[in-house]
Formats: C-alpha cells, structure tokens, sequence
C-alpha cells in the first residue's frame, strides 16, 4: 500500500520550504549554544567556497567585490529554498522520502561543518538537528495535508478489508479527495516560520555572545608604545584633493579579501603564536609575551593580488607589532629552510619567502592598525604585514602558526588553487580623479602610485596621444607606502582618455603589457574615459 499524498504540488512545495526553514533556525539555533562558527549555512558557504574552481572564485570576486560573500550566502539560501520546495514534492510520493532528503542535506551539512580546517567535534551537531527538525515538520504539515472529509473511511476500508474490495480507495479519488484543509495548512505554515524566526535570532543573539568587542577595548586601553616611535607623518604626504584617496585609509574604508564568512573571534587571552618546523627551538607565545617584546611603528600599504588595474584593493595603514624577523631568529631557522608557511584561526594559509621576511623589511606580526587594535575584520588580535609582497603570500590574518618549512614540501591556500607561490608586488599606478565626467578647461588630475620596499620616483600622466607629462608627487614617509601624485592639465570638451605610468625608484617603469590579476598580479597602464562637458 502506498501513502502517496493527493496533496496539490504547490501545498506539498509549501510544506518543504517551512521545514527547510525551521531547519535552518533550529541549526543557527544549535550553533549559537554551541558556540564558534559552527551555523550549517556558514559551513555550507564555507565549503563551497574552497571547493569552488578558481575561475568562479575569482569571476565572484572580480564581480561582486567585498560584497562576494553576501552574494555567496544569498545564493545558498536560493538553492536551499529550491531543494527543499523540490523535497515538499517528493514527499507527495511518500513523506519519508522527503524526510530522507532532508537528512541527506542535514549529513551533506555535517560534512561541510566537520571538514572546516577549525571544526571541533560539536559542530557536526547543529546541522543533524537542523535536519532532524526539518523531518519533523515535513511529518507535521504532511498530516495537515491528509484529505479531511474522506480520510478515516478510507483507512477503515482499508484495514477491515484487506483485499481490495467494490470500494477501493482509487475509486475514491475523487474531487473530494483533493480537498485539503487550507486553514489547517497554513496555521502549520505559520508555526513552522514562527519557530524559524524565534530559534534564528536566538541563535544570531547567542551567537553574538562570541565576538570579542569587550577584549579589543581592553587591548585598545594598554596599546603598548613603540620602542622607536614614528615621526608624525609629513604634512605633505595628502594632496587631500576630492575623491582622491587619502594617504592613510581609515579602517573603516580598508579593503577586505579573505576566506572568512564567519568573521574569526579569536579571544587575546587565549590566542598564542606557534613557531616550528625546520627550528632549534619551537617557540610558543601568548598575547601578553608578544606584546612585550620591542615593538615596531611601521607605515605600510597593503595590496591584493586581486585587485585589477585601476581597483581598489590596496590601503595604506600606520601599523603596530613585533617583527617577525626576532622572533623566528629566537627559534633560529635551520639551513635549507625557506618558506614560512602561516595558519589563521580559521584554517587559511599563507607562503612567504624566509629571505624576504629576514632581509630587514619591516616585516611584522601586527596587532594595531592606525591607533586602535586590529579590526575584528583585518585580523584582531594579531596578523601578518610584509611590505613588498601580495596579501595572499604574506599577509595572514588571525595568525596562530607558523611552520618554518620548504617551498617544495609545502604549498598554501591560493598556491594550490593556480595563484604563483611568491607574489611580489608589481609597481602600479591608478587614476582617482576624475573618473568619467568633468568640465573643459584646466582639471586636477590626481591618483596613486605604489611600489612597495623600493619606492615611487616618478608619475606620468598622458591625455589621449599626447606627449607623457610628469606629474607632482607628495612627499611620502618611506618606501613601503604608496604616493600621492597629481598633474593640472588642460582638456578641450569632448571625450579623452586619460592614462597614467609610474616609475619605481630603481628606475623601472611599469609595464604597459596587459595581463590579468591572475597568478600573480594585474599589469597595464590605467586608463580612464572621461567626458567633458
Ligand atoms: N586568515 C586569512 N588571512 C588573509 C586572507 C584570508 O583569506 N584569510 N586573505 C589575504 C589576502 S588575499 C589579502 S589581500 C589580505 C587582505 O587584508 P585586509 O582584508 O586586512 O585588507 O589578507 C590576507 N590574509
Ligand atoms: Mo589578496
């Protein structure tokens, strides 16, 4: 005998996408008790994310920016909502077979939770008891959809005569079969996104019992000062022309790449750096040890791999830490070794030369960004800064390991997915304004340039096919950070191209040869449109 439901699809569907979201509460509910990142959507999306092929990650990050990961969260609640709509009709057939698939996603969660390079053993939970309650309420609104009026006949025929009789139930399959009780139906909808809501935001509110606010103000209050601390910088480091990007960029505006879609909370009071591997002697240091080691004042601009010629990934901050240089001598680095492979809190890794980080760059494990400790977001409470090298070599945020090791036995988050193993930094130059419109006669012309541990020595700017024209470079407090530069030419109306070059202080000028961001960095002259009008 079949329990094959005469339920309308659309109900069926119904069905599905309430249990998917009671699920969905319930496993942000789990996660949130359960503490750290464990929600089943945020491993979902965080799975996906390192499963993904490197061309979709880089389209989605070419084509989304730093709001990837909102898409990439709002993409997995569309596929769940289809799935589940699909696994609402299924159980038409039979509601096991709904309840089966919903367990199915629920261990496809569990996977995804327990295969996160910082899962412990609980995080398997919340996604079993997200798929748990999704079957239970499948079951429910299930029975909500039994035809009402003829339903007990049917059973009573069935069992008191087990053969078919006269009146087999197919015969009853008529237009009063098909009748559901709506109200009934949607009083269990309602439930069923009543107990989503509740169990979500309790889940949101418990899990926001995790973040470390409290901690970053008690950092912030006992900032230690810099053995030697930085002159102010320059009064000529900022043109400050409009929309031209100011020479230290707030936290706040700081570009953000990274892997995390669960920001990491990673608590100072238990945070603690490994260094071992290819050592004479492995070193453990808490927060509190690191901070009282002689601490570094350095202005240095970071910049992303990723970022295309003319975008926006590249920021220059004031930081704050203790140079790795000390550290990893202390543990004393074996012959042979030449790769300082860093793990985060949340499993992403990094592969920077030993040599680069040793040749006296300031190269730091940074703990404050512009006066105050590092943004949850860029890597509170410690990271990785290295002048001169890409951030997806070198820049590691919520650092908690670095293992001395070898090129060739070790490879790094984005090396094994195509990016080059070193990612020094390639000069650069961009326009900031203007960007499309602006008036005929004179305008300011106005970017940056950058070309980190050598410096920029020189800045051209060409209107359409005309001569190069060297530009006026603000002063700059060493080599490590960008330039602000700016030219005043005079534009008829009409449309013109404007392009700029910058010359390193080794004399290298950037290549106008265009190549993509990927493996190792976007080369080409920035060219802006602009019409005058
Ligand atoms: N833990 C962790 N650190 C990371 C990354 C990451 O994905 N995870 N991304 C790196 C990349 S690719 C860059 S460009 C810089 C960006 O640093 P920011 O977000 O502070 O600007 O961080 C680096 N550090
Ligand atoms: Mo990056």
């Amino acid at each position: 005998m079949t329990s094959r439901s005469t339920a309308p699809s659309w109900a069926a569907a119904l069905a599905g996408l309430t249990a998917a979201a009671v699920a969905v509460g319930v496993g942000q509910l789990a996660a949130g008790v359960i503490g750290g990142d464990s929600s089943p959507v945020v491993a979902v999306g965080g799975a996906a994310v390192d499963l993904s092929p490197s061309w979709l990650k880089n389209w989605a990050i070419a084509t989304f920016g730093e709001n990837d990961k909102t898409v990439l969260i709002g993409g997995i609640f569309v596929v769940i909502a289809l799935l589940a709509a699909g696994f609402g009709v299924l159980a038409r057939i039979r509601v096991g077979y709904g309840r089966l698939a919903l367990l199915v996603f629920g261990v496809v969660g569990a996977w995804a939770a327990a295969t996160r390079p910082d899962a412990g053993m609980l995080d398997v939970l919340p996604s079993l008891l997200a798929a748990w309650a999704g079957a239970a309420t499948l079951s429910r609104i299930f029975r909500r959809l039994e035809p009402v009026e003829v339903a007990e006949p049917i059973r009573e025929t069935a069992e008191s005569h087990p053969a078919p009789l006269e009146q087999p139930p197919v015969m009853l399959a008529g237009d009063r079969l098909r009748t559901i009780d709506r109200r009934s139906l949607f009083t269990g909808v309602a439930t069923g996104a009543g107990v989503a809501v509740v169990t979500g935001a309790a889940g949101v509110w418990l899990g926001g019992r995790n973040d470390v606010a409290a901690e970053r103000a008690q950092v912030a209050a006992a900032l230690p000062k810099p053995a030697k601390p930085l002159p102010p910088l320059p009064a000529g480091v900022d043109f400050k022309i409009p929309n031209l990007a100011p020479f230290v960029t707030p936290n706040h505006d700081f570009y953000r790449v990274d892997t995390a879609l669960a920001l990491p909370n990673v608590d100072p009071n238990t945070w603690s750096l490994k260094i071992h591997g290819m050592v004479e002697r492995p070193i453990e240091l808490s927060f509190a040890e690191l901070l009282k080691r002689p601490i570094v004042e350095a202005d240095l601009t970071l910049t992303c791999v990723s970022n295309p010629v003319g975008g926006p990934y590249v920021g220059n901050a004031r930081w704050l830490g203790v140079a790795m240089a000390g550290v990893l001598r202390e543990a004393g680095i074996k012959a042979g070794a030449d790769m300082l492979l860093s793990t985060s809190a949340d499993g992403w890794t990094a592969g920077t030369p030993v040599e680069v980080v040793m040749d006296g760059r300031d190269a730091l494990f940074a703990f404050a960004m512009n006066g105050e400790p590092l943004p949850v977001a860029h890597g509170f409470p410690v990271r990785q800064v290295v002048p001169g090298l890409y951030g997806y070599v070198s820049a590691t945020k919520w650092v908690v390991d670095v293992n001395v090791t070898r090129f060739d036995q070790e490879t790094a988050y984005w090396t094994d997915r195509g990016w080059d193993a070193k990612g020094p930094i390639k000069t650069q130059s961009r326009i900031d304004t203007p960007r499309n419109k602006t008036k005929p006669g004179r305008n300011v012309i106005a970017g940056v340039a950058w070309a980190q541990t050598k410096g920029i020595a020189k800045v051209e700017v060409k209107v359409d096919d005309g001569p190069w024209q060297e530009a006026r470079l603000a002063e700059v407090p060493g080599p490590d950070t960008w330039r602000q530069w700016t030219i005043d030419v005079d534009l008829t109306s009409g449309l013109h191209t404007l392009s700029c070059r910058a010359t390193d202080a080794t004399g290298e000028t950037q290549t106008n040869r265009g190549a993509p961001p990927e493996p190792n960095g976007a080369t080409g002259y920035h060219r802006v449109l602009i019409e005058t009008t």
